[in-house]
Formats: structure tokens, sequence, C-alpha cells
């Protein structure tokens, strides 16, 4: 018990700070029982100082050197106090590491973090602890496999925040519950959920994460970020998430918004979303690998209210304004741009949906209040099935005719060409309209959170519009 409880020491190795060689051997756990033991986990050195800033702060090294040149410090076990990741050093997370509650883990712009692959590597923040990854878009904060050019989708496990907010779980007496997020080994420690919408468990800003995934047991694979319980006191801007093997983002209920969201090569949704999640989103891309094709299973955007299509409250009710999805653009059966189900609650606006078998499908109960307007469908091998006239497509929504609905003059949906050019291109990132495509675009809300200017189909405006560049962007794959 008491190797958990966060200790009063404070680990700060920061890029300016004098580092003496000793240092590096700190903890994080400095429990006052262990003497400096090792069951607390924490964050060791993993040998030379070479590089090390020294005296001096400065040099050829810091900041701004090759991640592949800086000391590597190995970050595994439970992190139980306040902790600082330099940007003059990398980081190799070896095995799942919680950041308990009341720690913080703060990662400094321009560090890099190795997931390792054979120790099934996760940086999971539990409920009550909080990271503070503030990158920038020339020196961002990148997750990533340590297989360098190997690299897979799914070398190691990926960034898991749980959060205190509402979700929609109940017991066997279906009283409100904690959930149990799934791909974490420790079950003990992946419980989510609370009573606190307005919950913060830190900001994540202008961060990247690759080749996450890792799959624990089938069906039961972490993503590349996990938001499970997150609270809307929490700030997530500028994340790309890149070739893992399940889902892009997703949440489990919480309340947390997010925008400037991009989702390159999934090997499952884009976003995913369950639990109860009611947040906000805008600007976000997915863009499925064209030459990898999977058939089954593989949306846009996937949303449940539960496994069981329950009414548990709250409800599964996301608003995404400004969204841009493109399919891999094959006839393969069963991919969506949305896929809306079991019972959950969605208002899309401003989305445009390309390259998918079918652009929308609406299933089971409580689709005839779903809201998707003002948005624009192109190239998808079907706009939706056609479930009013029997086999191969049957009625999976008490009659719910979604081509009627989605052509429904009142919803101000479109059809034509909007003259995206690189919806199946991987080398670059070319997903703006020349000119933008207001016609029947929506007005976000003006509510603090949303652009409320972005009255535009889409992610991009135009061609100048520049929120995805940088070096936190990477899209050429490998
Ligand atoms: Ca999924
Ligand atoms: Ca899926
Ligand atoms: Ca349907
Ligand atoms: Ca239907």
């Amino acid at each position: 018990m008491s190797t958990r409880l966060a200790a009063a020491a404070l680990l700060a190795l920061g890029c300016n700070q004098i580092l003496g060689t000793e240092d590096y051997s700190v903890r994080g756990d400095g429990g006052s029982d262990s003497g400096g033991g090792v069951n607390g986990g924490g964050v060791t050195n993993g040998g030379g100082d070479e590089g090390g800033s020294g005296g001096s702060g400065g040099g050829a090294m810091g900041c701004d050197a090759p991640a592949d040149q800086k000391p590597v410090v190995t970050v595994e076990g439970e992190i139980t106090a306040d902790v600082t990741l330099s940007c003059d050093r990398t980081y190799k997370l070896t095995g799942e590491v919680f950041v308990e509650p009341g720690a913080k883990i703060t990662v400094e712009a321009g560090t890099t973090i190795f997931g390792d692959k054979t120790t099934g590597a996760a940086l999971v923040v539990m409920p009550g602890a909080q990271i503070i990854a503030n990158g920038t878009a020339d020196r961002p904060i990148v997750f990533t496999s340590a297989g360098g050019e190997f690299a897979d989708p799914g070398d190691w496990g990926g960034v898991v925040i749980l959060g205190r907010a509402p979700i929609n779980q109940r017991d066997a007496n279906g009283n409100p519950t904690q959930g149990q997020v799934e791909g974490i080994l420790d079950t003990a420690n992946a419980a989510y959920g609370g009573d606190d919408a307005e919950d913060s468990s830190g900001s994540l800003r202008y961060v990247r994460i690759e080749y996450g995934g890792k799959a624990i047991a089938p069906n039961n694979e972490l993503n590349g970020l996990t938001l499970a319980g997150v609270g809307r006191g929490t700030s997530i801007d500028h994340i790309m998430v890149r070739q893992t093997t399940d889902d892009c983002f997703e949440f489990f209920g919480g309340t947390v918004d997010a925008k400037y969201l991009l989702c390159q090569a999934p090997g499952d949704d884009g976003i995913d979303w369950d639990n109860g999640y009611g947040g906000r989103l805008q600007f976000v891309v997915v863009q499925q690998d064209p030459s990898f094709p999977m058939p089954g299973d593989m949306n846009g955007l996937e949303g449940d209210n539960d496994a069981a299509g329950s009414a548990n409250t709250p409800l599964s009710e996301p608003t995404l304004y400004n969204i841009t999805l493109c399919g891999q653009n094959y006839t393969m059966g069963q991919q969506y741009g949305a896929l809306l189900r079991k019972n959950t609650q969605a208002h899309l606006l401003n989305a445009f949906v390309s390259g998918f078998e079918a652009g929308v499908d609406l299933r089971d109960a409580g689709s005839a209040s779903i809201e998707i307007r003002s948005s624009r469908f192109f190239g998808n091998t079907l706009l939706a099935y056609d479930e009013m006239g029997g086999a191969p497509y049957n009625d999976d929504d008490g009659l719910f005719d979604e081509i009627a609905f989605l052509n429904d003059a009142a919803n101000q949906n479109s059809f034509d060409d909007p003259n995206i050019p690189g919806c199946n291109d991987m080398e670059t990132l070319a997903l703006a309209p020349a000119e933008p495509l207001v016609d029947g675009a929506a007005a976000p809300p003006d509510d603090g959170f949303f652009d409320a200017e972005a009255s535009y189909i889409g992610a991009f405006r135009d061609p100048a519009d520049d929120w995805a560049t940088g070096a936190w962007v990477s899209w050429k794959l490998q």
C-alpha cells in the first residue's frame, strides 16, 4: 500500500538543471518505507551520461539533438511522485507504467518516448493523476516504437488516460460503477470513471503517438490514445495517432473535448466512443490506408452507448464538427464512414465522408434522433445500405431509412465532388478543398470550445489552412 502513495519527493530532470551523475538513479516512488528500493518503479538512468548537460546545460547535445543521440532513461513501474521527463533525454517505457493518483508526469516539449516491445509498454495515467505533455508544433512530444525503420503497429501499447468523469456503467444492482478499461494486463489499475464532469487529467498538446495498440488477447487491445472517463477540465489538442493496430482515439465515457486530431492508418476505427461519451470534437482527420485492405469493422467513426445497447445514462452523445473521413476506397463489406449503433446519440456536422463502402449506417434503437447534417458524402460505394428492401441489407434499426434521412433537404447534406485531392495519399497531407465547402455548412456553436468561424465542411477550410503542419505531423508512411 505505502509504495503506491504519492510521495512528497519531487523528481525534476529539467533541461536547464544541472544534473550530477548520481542523480539519474533517483526513482519516482520516494516511498518513505522503501528507502529507494525498486518496488515502486519510476525513472532510472539507463546507463551512460555522455552528452548530459553536465554543468554547462548546453553544447551540441541537449533538447535539439536527434533522439537517438540522447541518453536513454528507463521508465517503469508505478510513478507515485511528480516527475518531469526532460527533452535532453529520451525515455524508454518498459512494461505498463502507471502514474498513480496524486502524482503528475510532466513531459517537456521536444521529448521522445519509446515504448518497449518485449515488455508490452504502455503509459497509463490513473484517475486522480495528471499528465502535462505540452509540445509545440515544431518541438512535439513523440511516443513511438523503439523499432526504428522496422517499427510496426502494435509494437507497444499506447497512451491511456483514466479519469473521474461520468460514465454509464452499472453494477449488478443497476447502480453507477467504475469501468475497467480494456487492453491493460494489470486490471487492478484499470478502473475509470466517477462523478466529476469537470475533472482534469492534465493537458496533451502537439503530441504524436505511433505504432501503438498491442493486443493482450483477441478484442482486448490498447489504442493509440485511450481516454476513459476523462473530464472536460483536460486539454487535448493537436494530437496525431498513426499506424496503430486498434483505434486511433477511443473514448470510454467522460466529457473531455478535443480538437485538431489526426488519425492515419488505423487498424480499426478512427474515432471510437462507448460507455457514455459526451464531449465535443472539432477538426478531426481520419485517413485509412488503402494499401492494406481490411474487410469488416474498420470505420471512420464508431459509436455505441454501451456494449448492450442499453439506455443507461449518461447516453453517449458527442458533438462533432469539421470532420474529414477518408476510407480505403474498396467495396469490401461493412466499412462505414460512421457506424452509430447500440443506442448512441450523436451530432455530426460539417463532415466530409469519402471512400467507404457505405457512408453511414445507423443501427439499433435510438437511431431516429441522431443528427447528421451539413455534411458532404462523395466517393463512397453506397451512401447507405438500402435496408428497406430486404436482403442482403436487412433492416437493423426499426425501419429507419438512412438514405431518405441523409437526402432530406432539411439536413442540407451534399453529394458532389469537393475536389479534395489527398484522400488516399499516404505520402502528403492534402485534404483541403481548393475552395471552402460552404454550401450547406453549419456555424459551430459559439460556446467557448468550438471555433465558431468554421462554417465549412471538413477539417480544413482551404489549402492555406495550415493547422496540420510542423514537426508534430508525420504523414509519410514507412
Ligand atoms: Ca474499435
Ligand atoms: Ca470497429
Ligand atoms: Ca442501419
Ligand atoms: Ca435503416
